[in-house]
């Protein structure tokens, strides 16, 4: 296996949005990031991703741009994101840029000229058709909530948008449009940037012929993804972004590719090179989805959760590397998802043994901001309170037709919503958490009283120094980079444990993901080690132990020197 700067990184991912505010206006900003970098290089990070910051009318909070060369004002202007990326170079941090380039804002000066007429010359920058029997194209659905194509009036035809209306999709079959997209990636290169975390890159490659999708369960719409999830070209397009951009530069590139198979991410990262370096799977993310796709109050399985990160990481050795996530600005709070929030005991421990299981793993792992505070999910009490564009039409769409009440939609919003993620950082237990010192765009979840990083620095069994250790332990022993991995007790519905193998040294590693006591059989040759980290302090390594609730350990044994 090749030996990798970003195979040995740990990544922490911001949402500019609701990290740190520095004027007021209740909306985070690039010079706030550049004022936290001191709490990043403590937690000891590598590498910083940082969700959209360009120029954009922000109704997807960012994901919809109109310019791609530019800071929209609120978060700043070029000049403190160049600061930014200076000061933390400066500090050994590096930044990893947003790229989304499956679609802009419909406010991009390429769209504005595309709609005006069918020979514009930007017309084949997005994706026209004529419609069928008075109505859109084709039966897909976007993943916003009703049908993919909207009629623009000005040439009566649709264009494709598979996310929000105000979204359309490039056109990827231009090669004008890659080659813009090239050269801007090349500007961003050029002032700086470490790596591009690709938006729905597995997305961009769409079949011409566009046929209807088998129907979305409980949906009038069908499903786009068998004709534009990797897609005929995806590969094509990709190995030629390499080409002409990446491989001039050393970069960490991750592809988020939403439908992606271990097969496929052995294209997509693989060793050789000649795509990306790493891609973000779903399948875990999408055990605890329900009927209507993932509103429900589902809770994941343990055993389905150890077969699908399993499968991952046997699937990709000495092939391709995987990423390693619980969160995202797209995602729930996992210690509210998969961990019990119920207690502040349960919380921290809970919140511990996730971050254990997931760090002790074959890849590179990813740290949503308040993710190592164990921040929960958001106090949202009514409809009123959400933000985010696919709740919104989600709710419309769904009580709307009557398939789901409103209270029991809400029910769902408040436990899977993205908006969860996106709830102000919370800094100290002031008022407005020290994130603002205005009305903050979204409200900040008042338990910002108990969890905060001001309380969990001074405290050193916090969750912030748990996650601050994990990282140092990466950095200490390559075991944890590079070493094999092998799932022990599939069966087992307590506890996830593995074995990691590297050059004669094993490393153990036992997680108890449940409230209750679970016994455990350890080797002997673990026995009577001392952890190199564990949830509780007292954790004596032995043959028929019985483990506490959430308790979970590592524990590596090295063999003799001959
Ligand atoms: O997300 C793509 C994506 O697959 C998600 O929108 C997913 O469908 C949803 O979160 C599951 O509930 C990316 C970005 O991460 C997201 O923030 C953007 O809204 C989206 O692309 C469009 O750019
Ligand atoms: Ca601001």
């Amino acid at each position: 296996m090749k030996k990798a700067w970003w195979k040995e990184a740990v990544v922490y991912q911001v949402y500019p949005r609701s990290f740190q505010d520095s004027n007021g206006d209740g909306v985070g900003d690039l010079p706030g990031v550049t004022a936290r970098l001191p709490y990043l290089q403590q937690l000891g990070v590598d590498v910083i991703w940082l969700s959209p910051f360009y120029r954009s009318p922000g109704r997807d909070n960012g994901y919809d741009i109109s310019d791609y060369r530019a800071i929209q004002p609120e978060f700043g202007a070029l000049e403190d994101f160049d600061r930014l990326v200076a000061q933390a170079h400066a500090l050994g941090i590096k930044i990893v840029i947003d790229l989304v380039v499956n679609h802009t804002s419909q406010e991009h000066p390429w769209f504005r000229e595309s709609r005006k007429s069918r020979d514009n010359p930007y017309r084949d920058y997005y994706i026209w058709r004529d419609g069928v029997n008075g109505g859109p194209p084709n039966n897909w659905g976007s993943n916003f909530s009703g049908s993919a194509w909207k009629l623009d009036e000005a040439t009566g035809q649709y264009y494709l948008h598979t996310f929000g209306d105000f979204q359309p999709d490039l056109n990827w079959e231009n090669p004008a449009v890659r080659r813009e997209v090239y050269d801007m990636m090349d500007w961003w290169c050029r002032r700086g940037v470490d790596g591009f975390r690709m938006d729905v890159i597995s997305m961009i490659s769409k079949t011409p012929e566009m046929p209807d999708g088998p129907r979305n369960p409980g949906s009038s719409y069908g499903s786009f993804a068998p004709y534009v999830v990797n897609g005929p070209r995806v590969h094509e397009f990709l190995r030629e972004m390499n080409r002409e951009v990446l491989s001039r530069y050393d970069l960490l590139t991750v592809g988020e590719c939403s439908g992606l198979t271990v097969e496929q991410a052995c294209r997509y990262a693989s060793e050789e090179g000649t795509e990306l370096t790493m891609a973000f799977q779903f399948e875990h993310m999408d055990l605890d989805g329900g009927e209507s796709f993932k509103w429900s109050l589902r809770r994941m399985d343990l055993r389905e959760l150890k077969e699908t990160l399993s499968r991952w990481q046997y699937g990709l050795e000495g092939r391709a590397w995987n990423s390693l996530y619980w969160c995202n600005h797209d995602q729930p709070r996992i210690v509210s998802r998969l961990g019990d929030d119920s207690t502040p005991e349960s919380r921290e421990r809970s919140a511990k043994a996730l971050a254990l299981c997931l760090h002790m793993m074959q890849g590179t792992p990813y740290i949503y901001q308040g993710e190592e505070l164990a921040m929960t999910n958001g106090d949202f009490r009514s409809l009123e309170d959400f933000r985010d564009v696919e709740s919104l039409n989600a709710y419309r769409e769904l009580t709307g037709s009557g398939r789901l009440e409103p209270e029991e939609m809400l029910s769902y919003l408040r436990y899977k919503s993205r908006d969860n993620a996106r709830t102000p950082m919370q800094w100290d237990g002031s008022e407005r958490a020290g994130f603002t010192q205005g009305t903050p765009w979204i409200g900040i979840n008042p338990n910002c009283r108990e969890i905060n990083a001001a309380e969990q620095l001074a405290r050193p069994d916090s969750v912030f120094h748990f996650y601050r250790r994990l990282i140092a332990l990466r950095h200490a022993h390559e075991i944890i980079v590079y070493g094999s991995y092998q799932l022990l007790w599939p069966e087992d519905g307590q506890i996830f444990a593995y074995l990691r193998q590297w050059e004669g040294q094993r490393l153990l590693v036992v997680c108890n993901l449940s409230g209750q006591c679970a016994p455990a059989e350890i080797g002997p040759e673990f026995c009577g080690r001392e952890p190199l980290i564990a949830t509780y302090d007292d954790t004596a390594v032995g043959p028929g132990m019985t483990l506490r609730p959430w308790e979970a350990f590592a524990v590596l044994q090295e063999e003799a020197a001959q």
